[in-house]
């Protein structure tokens, strides 16, 4: 469960991922597929290499969700409700692949915004992560 202090310090941090989304995105799902390529099986067929459109438009896409479960942060399960059925009945994503790309979304926060990411900010985003992995997963049966 997310304290007042967690979601404020989530909220913080992400003041400055927004309006990058496109470029954090991209280079954690590089990072991801490049690290832990057990991850690239669920993109059959798509251009994973550095840079390429796809890791762009999906980054976003996925950063931009992130992003959005912020801006309801006291109802992230209500406002992740479409992409929880998606994420469980369509893509079924084994749920450890969660932990991993949390692991280089973090990574990312590391590298671009160095000095913000102090260990209190870095707890709360982790736990941000846990709850949003915890909202997408909860569907599976
Ligand atoms: Zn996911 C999709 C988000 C994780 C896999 N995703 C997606 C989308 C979004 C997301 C927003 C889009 C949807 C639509 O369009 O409708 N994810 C997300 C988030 C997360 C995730 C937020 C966490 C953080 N995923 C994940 C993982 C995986 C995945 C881990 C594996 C590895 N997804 C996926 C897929 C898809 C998605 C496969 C589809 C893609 C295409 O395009 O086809």
């Amino acid at each position: 469960v997310l304290s007042p202090q967690d979601k404020a310090n989530v909220k913080a941090v992400w003041e400055h991922v927004k309006g990058h989304e496109e470029v954090y995105g991209a280079e954690a799902l590089y990072r991801a597929f490049l690290c832990d390529p057990q991850t690239q099986t669920y993109f059959a067929g798509k251009d994973l290499s550095e840079n390429s459109a796809f890791l762009h438009s999906h980054g976003k896409k996925v950063m931009c969700a992130l992003t959005n479960a912020i801006a309801h942060i006291d109802d992230i399960d209500g406002c992740m409700s479409k992409l929880s059925d998606k994420h469980a009945h369509e893509l079924m994503v084994d749920p450890g692949n969660f932990d991993i790309l949390a692991h280089h979304i973090l990574t990312v926060l590391a590298m671009f915004l160095s000095q913000l990411l102090t260990c209190a900010n870095h707890r709360s985003v982790d736990k941000f992560l846990s709850c949003v992995k915890n909202v997408l997963t909860s569907k599976y049966r």
